[in-house]
């Protein structure tokens, strides 16, 4: 059963299904015919997306030189055949040679992989006839890092960053058989080495902090920052030819970058499209000719006379669209469809040789808008699509696997397709991992995802030196000029942090050296990033780094003294301490680009790389997979914020209850119920002590009886679910409102979406796509309409949030339940209720006294208050709940009897909840069974609820059975 196999439609949402979510040409069944259609338009994509086609005699030779190569390492010890594109590590562990790089401690016991220089080869055979070409290049579209290329044992030359495409000519040095080598240099030693020739001052942070366990200087090479580890993912530095490795032959001209951006041009009422070439012109006279760009859906052609020099030229041109044409343009999901027309444009410049490309125009135009707003101090910061603004739902985009070529176009979909199943329209491909590869920007375009697009720089200074530059602006030409046919992507940005780095002194610099550091700030992404862009892209804006003041920033020399200042730009925010269900915690935010908490990933993700004696939350494994500092500690106290624990004084009962907690660990209980064992006070147990309250006085004695199988895995989650719901919402509440200076707040993208790999993080989807209790969470606090209820000064607000383009009539109803009855205590529907178009505006409005006393007998800790909308057609958002207090004080809160009856309905399963009481944060696990629930962490007032699973690999009832473990808080005492 492979991952081929997979029905696409299975992670398509509960909700809307408007547009055929089953994935072209890997189908397999029913709709297969269908998809065939929808196979044939990925291959067009395919096409638009990749190389030109030509035609006609003469046309381009190309020869792939992927598969099989030779890797040896640096003293001929390992030899063996690894995958092109690929990475030794991957290449060691499909030979058995090594474990699972994630497996355990693996990360350090193979640190050895990294600090050796490994060597690809291999021989190959030209497949033409060298004489007929006028040039012959052997291409890199990527290679992973420092190396020096040789060919027949001639150099061909050396690289330096991961992000760049190596072209060299090989046209004298090509014969008919031939040995290519890549010889690489441990990126370990050489960041090592950059940073000791940095000889002037020295650029930090040297290393980061030992909790993560990773390398040094990562700052100094131009390859994937958290490669070298960072606070949610382990130090794996790979070497590889990471992407396609061929041999490209022509004669007169050859394309090497094409783009089309669209613009709307307000003069004339009419789309333009802009199309740039770029080509290498290898004849030694100017090549002139004709070209022809053809939309045929929109009726539009034009034919160009163009000219080019001898060597490296570009071509743009002006395609108006015809004025009669109906453009479709390109929205964000939940704001309209994703249209993109066919367009072939074919160049002839030198008769009987002819290039053909094919590609895909999209229309859509963005600004980001920053302007004063009346009532506030400071700028606005949002995004307007196709004059629209739009709130930004989403979160932030990491690497999904250490090992890129381990990142298949299936996870790729999983993952992006889970973020539309929640209801996000965009995501931040954040500064610390790689530019993505092109099917992840084409699944964006696909499904209206827009990109904050940062440049691969982190949490860092930088150096600004001669070299480094350079290779930061072919970084950059070659990045802008692949990516920006995407109309996805709808932000450059500078970098990650780093103007914050130098603006709150992260780094100790004594005053008197900021003026060095700041410079090197404004030559690097000013100077030249930004330069760049400007020039190679005037279809989106930049901003030069993220938490940044933006224009604030701009006018104070690029570093602003506060770049979290709520009155400008985007704000990171995080904020471990503080009681996160008090919507008081967070910055009221122009636009919340970043903000977080941990938890672990379930048992099931866990399992698979670890073994028996690592499962207790304070065993070395769990320590050590945990990167950032006090994690697991925060995690605990936060949870005792609002959480009760277990305190049973009986401690098989207590053990029981723990294991409870844990879900899937429920099932072992039995057989580990020998875990009695009092373990000796753990290290980790000093902090513990600062937790409050119940924390302090249950989680020392946790550890002493469940050392071996405890880990409280679902109440992170219920913690980071409901910490990130409270936060989310006050970010959506606050988008039209001005409250003391403060709010307009326009979009929201907590951290993390995904995880590199498994361990405790801020992720709301684990390391192979299943989804966290915060995931499901998200689907709801990012639904398209959604009441959201906070308290202020007693008084209970019920906002009414809505994405759509049209005011609409609804009813809110609310109703009472008091925590020891399914029944009711009281329930109101307010009628005529009015939610506005794209705002968020008060709809109801009670003093929290004479709702308690409406609703007799109850008290804040004995009731909680459920609502939600509901209008015409069909319309109705979540049902979305409000505690009164915290849920450790709450009183009369009944053991539920909880049980599921499943049955399949075509490709789908349906679980029928039933519970005897009231239960709060129902959570259904499946272990291993890939695939996603419509609904899942909910708090359950009704006798019976209907639920669907929709697997991503066949599946069975009796699987389903077997692995279902049903969990609610209320079981814990
Ligand atoms: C932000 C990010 C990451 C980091 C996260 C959690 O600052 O930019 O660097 O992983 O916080 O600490």
């Amino acid at each position: 059963m492979g991952v081929r196999r997979v029905r696409r439609g299975a992670v398509a949402p509960a909700g809307p299904p408007a547009r055929s979510s089953w994935r072209p040409c890997r189908l397999s069944g029913r709709r297969g015919g269908a998809a065939m259609g929808r196979a044939a338009q990925l291959l067009l994509l395919l096409l638009a997306a990749g190389r030109a086609g030509a035609s006609l005699a003469g046309a381009p030779g190309v020869h792939s030189l992927r598969g099989s190569w030779w890797l040896r390492n640096g003293n001929g010890s390992v030899v063996l055949r690894g995958e092109v594109p690929g990475c030794v590590h991957t290449a060691l562990h499909r030979q058995g040679l090594i474990q699972d790089p994630y497996y355990r401690f693996n990360d350090m016991m193979y640190r050895w992989i990294s600090l050796d220089n490994w060597t690809y080869s291999r021989s190959f055979q030209t497949p033409f006839d060298i004489r007929k070409w006028q040039k012959v290049n052997l291409v890199f579209e990527g290679l992973d890092t420092v190396s020096e290329i040789l060919m027949n044992n001639i150099t061909l030359g050396r690289t330096d960053n991961m992000f760049i495409r190596y072209s060299f000519d090989i046209t004298s040095v090509i014969k008919e058989v031939n040995f290519v080598e890549v010889r690489f240099l441990s990126a370990i030693s050489y960041a090592a080495e950059q940073s000791r020739y940095h000889k002037a001052y020295s650029i930090p942070p040297a290393c980061p902090p030992p909790v993560q366990k990773g390398e040094c200087h990562a700052n100094f090479i131009r390859k994937e920052q958290c490669s070298f580890s960072w606070d949610w993912g382990p130090s794996f530095p790979t070497q590889g030819i990471w992407k396609d490795v061929r041999i490209e032959a022509y004669n007169h001209y050859n394309l090497i970058y094409f783009s089309v951006s669209s613009f709307f041009v307000n003069s004339a009422q009419l789309w333009s499209l802009e199309i740039e070439s770029i080509f290498d012109v290898v004849s030694s006279k100017p090549v002139a000719g004709l070209v022809t760009v053809s939309i045929p859906e929109l009726q539009t052609q034009q034919t160009f006379s163009v000219k080019l020099q001898p060597g490296e030229g570009s071509i743009v041109l002006l395609v108006n669209i015809n004025k009669s044409s109906i453009v479709e343009a390109w929205w964000p999901n939940g704001h309209g469809k994703q249209t993109g027309y066919d367009m072939i444009s074919t160049f002839i410049l030198e008769p009987g040789y002819q290039i053909e490309k094919f590609s895909k125009a999209y229309f859509r135009t963005v600004e980001l808008v920053q302007e004063p707003i009346p009532g506030s101090p400071g700028l606005s910061f949002y995004f307007r699509i196709n004059g629209r603004p739009i709130f930004f739902k989403g979160s932030n985009w990491i690497p999904a696997d250490s090992f890129q070529d381990r990142v298949t176009s299936d996870t790729l979909w999983l993952l992006l397709k889970s973020a539309t199943d929640a209801n996000m329209n965009a995501l931040r491909v954040w500064g610390g991992g790689v530019y993505e590869q092109d099917e992840f920007y084409d699944i964006c375009d696909e499904l209206g995802i827009m990109i904050w697009q940062d440049f691969m720089f982190a949490c860092a200074l930088y150096p600004a030196d001669g070299n480094y530059l350079e290779s930061v602006r072919a970084e950059v030409s070659h990045q802008v000029r692949r990516l920006k046919s995407h109309p996805s992507i709808i932000l450059w940005s500078g970098n990650n942090e780093n103007e914050a780095a130098i603006a709150s002194n992260w780094f100790s610099i004594p005053y008197a050296d900021r003026e060095v550091y700041i410079k090197d700030y404004v030559t690097l992404y000013v100077k030249n990033i930004r330069e760049i862009v400007l020039t190679e892209d005037k279809s989106r804006p930049f901003v030069a780094s993220s938490p940044t003041n933006g224009l604030e920033s701009v006018k104070e020399g690029w570093l602003s003294q506060n770049p979290y200042d709520t009155h400008y730009g985007d704000t990171h925010f995080y904020d471990y301490s503080s009681d996160c269900w008090k919507w008081t915690v967070y910055p009221k935010t122009r636009f919340a680009s970043e903000y977080g908490f941990q938890s672990w990933p379930s048992f099931s993700t866990i399992e698979k790389v670890s073994s028996t004696e690592d499962w207790s939350y304070t065993s070395n494994f769990s320590l050590h997979r945990q990167h950032h500092e006090n994690g697991n500690d925060q995690m605990l106290q936060q949870i005792g914020l609002n959480f009760k624990l277990p305190r049973s004084t009986d401690p098989i009962k207590k053990f029981k209850d723990t294991i409870y907690l844990t879900q899937k660990l429920a099932q072992l209980g039995e057989s580990v119920a020998a875990c009695s064992t009092l373990v000796g006070p753990f290290p980790q147990l000093g902090p513990l002590m600062k937790l409050s309250g119940d924390a302090r006085e249950c989680w020392p004695s946790i550890i002493h009886h469940c050392s071996k199988c405890c880990t409280v895995t679902p109440c992170f989650r219920v913690m980071q679910a409901q910490c990130i719901k409270t936060e989310t919402e006050f970010y959506r509440f606050s988008q039209s409102e001005i409250i003391k200076g403060e709010g307009h707040t326009m979009g929201a993208l907590y951290w993390q979406l995904n995880d590199i790999w498994q361990a405790p993080s801020w992720a709301s989807l684990e390391y192979g796509g299943k989804w966290k209790l915060l995931h499901y969470f998200a689907q709801n606090f990012f639904a398209p309409l959604l009441p959201v209820a906070y308290e202020d000064k007693g008084l209970l607000n019920i906002y009414g949030v809505s994405d759509f383009h049209v005011d609409h009539p609804v009813t809110l109803r609310i109703i009472v339940h008091s925590w020891s009855s399914l029944e009711p205590v009281c329930t109101l529907a307010e009628d005529n209720v009015t939610v506005k178009a794209q705002s968020a505006v008060p709809i109801y409005k009670e003093s929290i006294s004479d709702l308690l006393e409406r609703c007799r007998n109850c008290t804040r800790k004995s009731c909680v208050i459920t609502f939600c909308l509901v209008g015409e057609g069909g319309l109705q958002s979540p049902v979305n709940h409000h505690f009164l207090s915290s849920l450790k004080d709450a009183v009369g809160l009944e053991k539920p009897q909880l049980n599921a009856f499943i049955s399949q309905q075509d490709d789908l399963y349906i679980f029928v909840l039933k519970t005897t009481a009231i239960a709060p944060f129902v959570y259904l696990d499946v272990g291993s069974i890939k695939g996603r629930f419509s609904d899942n962490g909910f708090l359950m007032t009704e006798k019976k609820k209907v639920v669907v699973f929709y697997p991503w690999e066949p599946t069975s009832v009796e699987e389903l059975e077997k692995s279902l473990t049903l969990t609610s808080l209320v079981d814990v005492d």
